[in-house]
């Protein structure tokens, strides 16, 4: 695990060496700023080229950084982020079963707020109304912990939120609009790309905390997790953001999120919901179409019209106008 207030000498290691690519730096180029022994920045420089960071080394010139690595280490996240509270804190995982669950464990400790966890891998990867979700390498699993000050009946429109900040996100740093399905599903041609769950802890009729995870499928074999999912509830096929000889460094990503994800939650807090809403509907594949939705109280088909002030989605069956908070649609 690492975090982001860990590993001090191996981030300034990094540091110097993103701040001079164009040269190569000596042992003692390194060694003598940062007071430390030859020895423990080679150890250092071994550690960064097996994290995924290509370092040139020549046996007279020394190191010269040649591309950065595409590990969401928490230092490449806190670099550069402009958020005032998410992702102030981070815990990266090489592999772990849930960031959810980690997260969770975190959040008994009052002053995780904002904290993000974050995994190259999940082996035990949850979605919602006890689903699986499928995690390789190549994706980004995130959670975050929040401690909103909001009452119980607006968290409901927190998953809202959460989705219209990652497709904005998208359009922003990838250039590519993706739609939104009710509740929070991100589709590219009309498949999923990433996926929103939302955990929460409740104590004397209060928020106590909010755990987001986010399952964005930003660079990975489709047809592999389509193979592993095929027969599971709420299947639709699979998307990937990126592709193989896409550039875009995944910790801009996230770093963007961070920051979208904090204007729009400020914005509710004051009491913006209808931006919000708004925003959403312009972006989402359900409202206006005929659907069938599985909800708890069965199934229900007709025509969604819109989403409610506390997310719910509105469908007009025959005249009838029916609410579902937590559903699939198809
Ligand atoms: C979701 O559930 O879409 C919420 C997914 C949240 C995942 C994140 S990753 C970080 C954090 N840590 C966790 O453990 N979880 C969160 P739901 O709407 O229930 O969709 C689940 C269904 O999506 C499954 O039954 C599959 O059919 C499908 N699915 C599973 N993995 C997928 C993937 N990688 N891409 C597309 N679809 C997938």
């Amino acid at each position: 695990m690492y975090t982001s207030y860990d590993n001090s000498s191996l981030v300034k290691i990094v540091t110097l060496l993103k701040s001079h690519k164009s040269e190569y730096l000596s042992g003692q180029d390194i060694s003598e700023p940062l007071m430390l022994s030859r020895a423990a920045v080679w150890k250092h420089i071994k550690k960064l080229q097996s994290l995924g960071y290509k370092i040139d080394s020549r046996p007279k010139l020394g190191y010269r950084l040649t591309k950065t690595t595409e590990l969401l280490l928490p230092w490449e996240i806190s670099d550069g982020l402009e958020t005032n509270l998410f992702g102030k804190r981070i815990y990266y995982f090489d592999t772990i079963n849930s960031t959810q669950n980690f997260a969770i464990e975190l959040a008994s400790r009052p002053q995780e707020n904002g904290t993000v966890v974050i995994a190259q891998k999940q082996t035990q990867g949850r979605g919602r109304l006890s689903r699986k979700w499928t995690s390789p390498s190549g994706g980004i699993w995130m959670s975050v912990i929040l401690r909103p000050e909001f009452e119980i009946s607006s968290s409901t429109l927190f998953p809202i939120i959460s989705s219209l900040a990652l497709a904005l996100t998208i359009e922003k740093v990838l250039k590519i609009k993706p739609q939104i399905k009710w509740p929070n599903d991100l589709t590219i041609n009309d498949k999923k790309v990433a996926g929103i769950l939302v955990d929460a802890s409740v104590e004397s009729g209060k928020i106590d905390y909010l755990i987001l995870g986010v399952g964005i499928n930003f660079k990975i074999n489709v047809s592999e997790v389509e193979k592993a999912i095929k027969n599971t509830g709420n299947y639709y096929g699979v998307a990937t953001l990126a592709n193989k000889n896409n550039k875009t460094n995944p910790a801009q990503l996230v770093q963007a999120f961070l920051l979208e994800l904090e204007r729009l939650y400020n914005l509710f807090l004051d009491g913006n919901s209808e931006y919000i809403i708004k925003q959403w509907t312009k972006r989402s594949s359900t409202i206006g179409k005929t659907v069938s939705v599985t909800s708890s109280a069965g199934p229900i088909h007709g025509r969604a019209v819109k989403i409610d002030k506390d997310g719910a989605l509105v469908i007009l069956d025959e005249g009838k106008s029916q609410r579902v908070l937590v559903g699939d649609v198809s």
